[in-house]
């Protein structure tokens, strides 16, 4: 009947009342944040035509759901199809009939259940928050008189009350399957439940379902790698990142004018150093398919990971014991260790100063920035050039690597947490969540340590590239279980 209709792909129609939450929860199934392919909103009425949202793998349809405008007078349609089975129980002939004679007076109800009449199977999505009225009755028994696949969905969405209950009696005995779905919060575990059941109710199309699991399943596993990768790199560029600049005698003569370069090159840094970090969280949303979620760096402006706040350093990153016990395991004290890589070579013991006192970097955030390690004067000799070279650092404090990390792994774990029907607000703001690098086991900090060592040396250790890898899959794996604080409250 309708072009959108492919036989052999198994097809499930999401109906509902208007405003149910339709559009949502096929929104965090299908992971679309985009309205202008799939329109979440507020305002009911939003849907207004059946849409077909294909699943794709390997350029080939696997599954395909249907989103619909949703019931508008189910009362009335109920009683037309009883009108149509003239006496009978009313069943799927009756719908077939009243899908091809009443468009005119029933175009929602025609629309929808247009693709349950073809053989579609059926989510019913409903707010088990509201009263179990007349009318949603109407539209249970229509579902029922289609035959097809059913499974209810319970999409509450305010709090938990004692109408629930009346719908999971109602449902049950009207459908093959109740389960919970909450379009809002729901991840990737439950949106696998949610094709797992699928897979109960329609078991003539079990291969295909069966893949398209196995397929989100790898998906998965991929995504969680990409990450890793990502975040190894933002790691190894954010350690070996150094900003430097010729020194000539007048710098080292007149102390004033080599402050204004050293601060200079401290802007410089830490513009660069944000920039790295918006990269790294742009492939991570990108990874995971988010558009909206709003980021908390700014290279322009300096804005990015605080590191201008005393709090930054007292909550996140190690311990005193355990930052000690990390170096000290790790071989050499990583204070230490300050060899320039990067574009200059060291012509010898350089001096190494606490740089940048109060003042000179304020911009960022208002704060006042860490230290940054400098190395100037006789040691150290720009690549290609003979001016002697000043060359800005990382931060002097041990912590630096650690913190890195823990920032982006409290915003992997933010990331993993939206549900991508959401169309509220979201900030990637981090700042307030405790740190996760603290949990780590000792001898993951000291792999961990030894591999920064390396970086924070100019060279980062390749042969330990795999090892460091499998440990961050691991702790990625172990973030995906733990939930922040806000979404517990
Ligand atoms: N709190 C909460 N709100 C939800 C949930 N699901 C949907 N909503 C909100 O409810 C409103 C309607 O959601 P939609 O998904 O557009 O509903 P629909 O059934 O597709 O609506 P129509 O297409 O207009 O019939 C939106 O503002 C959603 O953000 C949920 O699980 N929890
Ligand atoms: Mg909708």
């Amino acid at each position: 009947m309708n072009e959108w209709w492919k036989d052999g792909v198994p097809a499930f129609v999401v109906v509902g009342r208007v405003n149910a939450g339709k559009s949502a929860t096929l929104a965090t199934l299908l992971e679309v944040d985009d309205d202008e392919v799939l329109r979440v909103s507020a305002t009911p009425g939003e849907t207004t035509g059946v849409q077909a949202l294909p699943v794709i793998y390997d350029n080939e349809e696997w599954m395909r759901f249907f989103d619909t405008p949703g019931f508008q007078q189910p009362v009335e349609a109920m009683r037309e199809i009883e009108r149509i089975a003239d006496g009978r129980a009313p069943g799927p002939d009756d719908l077939k009939v009243f899908v091809e004679e009443c468009g005119e007076q029933f175009p929602d109800e025609v629309r929808l259940l247009a693709p349950i009449v073809k053989g579609a199977g059926i989510l019913y999505v409903v707010d088990p928050c509201k009263p179990l009225r007349d009318s949603f009755l109407a539209e249970i028994e229509i579902l029922r008189w289609s035959g097809r696949p059913r499974l209810a969905l319970l999409n509450p969405q305010g709090e938990a009350n004692e109408n629930e209950e009346a719908w999971r009696d109602r449902l049950g005995t009207s459908f093959n399957l109740v389960r919970t779905f909450d379009a809002h919060e729901a991840r990737y575990d439950e949106r696998r439940k949610m094709l797992l059941a699928l897979l109960q109710i329609e078991e003539r199309h079990a291969e295909r379902i069966e893949w398209v699991v196995e397929a989100i399943d790898h998906e998965w596993d991929q995504r969680r790698e990409d990450s890793v990768e990502t975040i190894l790199d933002f790691l190894e560029k954010s350690l070996t990142l150094r900003t430097t600049d010729s020194l000539d005698e007048r710098d080292e003569g007149v102390p004033a004018r080599r402050e204004r370069k050293q601060a200079a090159l401290a802007e410089e840094y830490f513009k660069k150093l944000a920039k790295l970090e918006r990269t790294c969280v742009d492939k991570l949303l990108k990874v995971y398919r988010h558009h909206l979620i709003e980021h908390d760096v700014d290279p322009a402006k300096h804005r990015g990971l605080d590191l201008a706040t005393d709090e930054t350093w007292q909550k996140w990153g190690l311990n005193r014991l355990q930052l000690t016990a990390a170096g000290v395991l790790a071989g050499g004290a990583a204070g230490a260790i300050f060899d320039l890589g990067v574009g200059v070579h060291s012509l010898g013991a350089g001096t190494v100063i606490g740089a940048l006192g109060g003042g000179t970097a304020a911009f960022f955030k208002g704060g006042q920035l860490p230290e940054l390690k400098v190395k100037l004067g006789g040691g150290v000799r720009l690549k290609g050039g003979d001016g002697k070279a000043i060359v800005m650092g990382p931060p002097a404090s041990l912590n630096f690597p650690w913190i890195l990390l823990d920032s982006m792994l409290l915003r992997y774990r933010r990331i993993l947490e939206r549900a991508h029907g959401r169309r509220d607000e979201s900030k990637l703001d981090v700042g307030d969540e405790e740190s996760l690098v603290r949990q780590f086991p000792s001898d993951r900090r000291t792999l961990l340590q030894k591999w920064f060592n390396s970086c924070l040396k100019g060279s980062p250790d390749r042969g330990k590239e795999p090892e460091v890898f499998a440990a961050l899959v691991e702790v990625l794996e172990e973030v995906e279980e733990l939930d922040s604080v806000q979404s517990d409250q």
